[in-house]
């Protein structure tokens, strides 16, 4: 049985189907201590830092190790692989390496980043901004899921002391490169007929929580003069997204979530959060969209009496990778293709900090944050015999 396929149970969701994965919620738990069994089964050793990450260790952890890994939690109804190829991969990879008699002269270790998707936080790769500095701990403690459970308390949940999470300049010091092998979450690998490539760049991408404010009230006593429905700005703000990200080229705007408050058929919301995915070529460019897409959706709201309230929750800007180690990777396999991706990573954060690279493995459905992503068994090979050229290469 390959790795992927003991863990395929876990976590299913029957209602959206896929996978509902979220950090320090049982499933993801489960992943973790599945994790935890499956490296100390091959000797290594284990620990959870202060922001929730798992590192296992091939050697003494150290400064300048070659580090691999990604994430285990999923989006709201997931596929299988985003996330969780990278990290059996990456064990996989280690069997591979030991198999052949290699012992690495660097530490090596494998990383599992805590809340990736953002899923059930709403921050993006948030333990490995969490690491790098690059999110404010009380910003990081405040943040509350869906019932009101804040992050600092889902992690003196999950074991740590929230009073200690930030950047962890040991922890930094530790990796001297960084690979991440990920699903392909698209259609390059298809088009490009190779089974593996190595990552380019990765978009700017950025998440903003729209709240419409207007008159909570009865559905049938309310006369359609006397309301202020917020749903109505909401529901003009999703078409906004989408002419706003027609007008840039490249451009991507996305609402996939929306919730009204208090969300009752027979009832006239009294406010709606609608949050919003957007992305694009560089900075300037997703500015403008987002611009745009606030313009259009505060006429909106002043046309139905209503107020509008816009937060940036997240933001990063184009990440392109190194391209010595992007170039060192590609010819060590052989020259395969670079590609781009418009899917933010935690291999996108460190890449601001620690040499960093992403292999990529052929997903013959193009489809991804959805039960029909997929990556054939023998592309799956593909990646694990790839990584560990790459890994021995680097840590040899
Ligand atoms: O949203 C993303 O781009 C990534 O899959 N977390
Ligand atoms: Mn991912
Ligand atoms: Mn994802």
């Amino acid at each position: 049985m390959t790795l992927l396929a003991a863990i395929d149970d876990v976590g299913r969701d029957r209602k959206r189907g896929g996978y509902s994965r979220h950090v320090f919620e049982p499933a993801e738990r489960q992943l973790r201590e599945w994790f935890v069994e499956e490296a100390q089964r091959r000797d290594m050793a284990v620990r959870c830092d202060r922001n929730g990450n798992l590192w296992a260790w091939w050697g003494e952890p150290g400064p300048d190790a070659i580090v691999t890994g990604s994430h285990l939690d999923s989006v709201p109804g997931g596929g299988a692989f985003d996330g969780p190829l990278g990290v059996t991969s990456a064990l996989e990879a280690v069997d591979t390496l030991r198999a052949n008699g290699f012992t690495p002269v660097r530490p090596l270790a494998i990383v599992v980043f805590a809340e990736e998707e953002g899923g059930r936080f709403g921050v993006p790769c948030l333990g490995s901004r969490l690491l790098t500095g690059a999110i404010d701990p009380d910003a990081a403690r405040r943040l509350h899921d869906l019932t009101g459970v804040s992050f600092a308390e889902a992690a003196v949940e999950a074991g740590l002391d929230p009073a200690r999470i930030g950047r962890d300049d040991e922890a930094i010091a530790n990796i001297g490169t960084f690979v991440e092998l990920h699903v392909e979450q698209g259609r390059g690998l298809i088009d490009l007929g190779a089974p593996v490539g190595v990552a380019s760049s990765i978009l700017a991408h950025g998440r903003w929580r729209f709240t419409f404010t207007g008159e909570g009230n009865h559905a049938g006593a309310t006369l359609l003069g006397d309301r202020r429905d917020p749903m109505v700005p909401a529901a003009e703000m999703v078409l906004a997204a989408r002419i706003a990200a027609s007008e840039v080229d490249d451009a991507r705007a996305t609402v996939g979530r929306l919730v009204p408050n208090p969300g009752g058929t027979n009832v006239i919301a009294s406010t709606v959060d609608v949050w919003l995915d957007a992305r694009a070529d560089n900075d300037p460019d997703t500015r403008q969209v987002v611009t745009r897409i606030q313009e259009l959706a505060t006429d909106a709201a002043a046309r139905e009496n209503c107020e509008l309230n816009v937060v940036e929750e997240s933001y990063g800007g184009t990440v392109v990778f190194d391209a010595g180690l992007r170039d060192t990777v590609s010819s060590a396999l052989g020259g395969v293709p670079a590609l781009p991706t418009g899917a933010g990573h935690d291999a996108g954060i460190l890449a601001a900090h620690v040499p960093t690279a992403m292999l990529f493995v052929r997903n013959p459905t193009g489809v991804s944050h959805a039960p029909e992503e997929h990556a054939e068994p023998d592309d799956c090979q593909a990646g694990v015999a790839a990584l560990a050229t790459v890994l021995g290469r680097l840590a040899g």
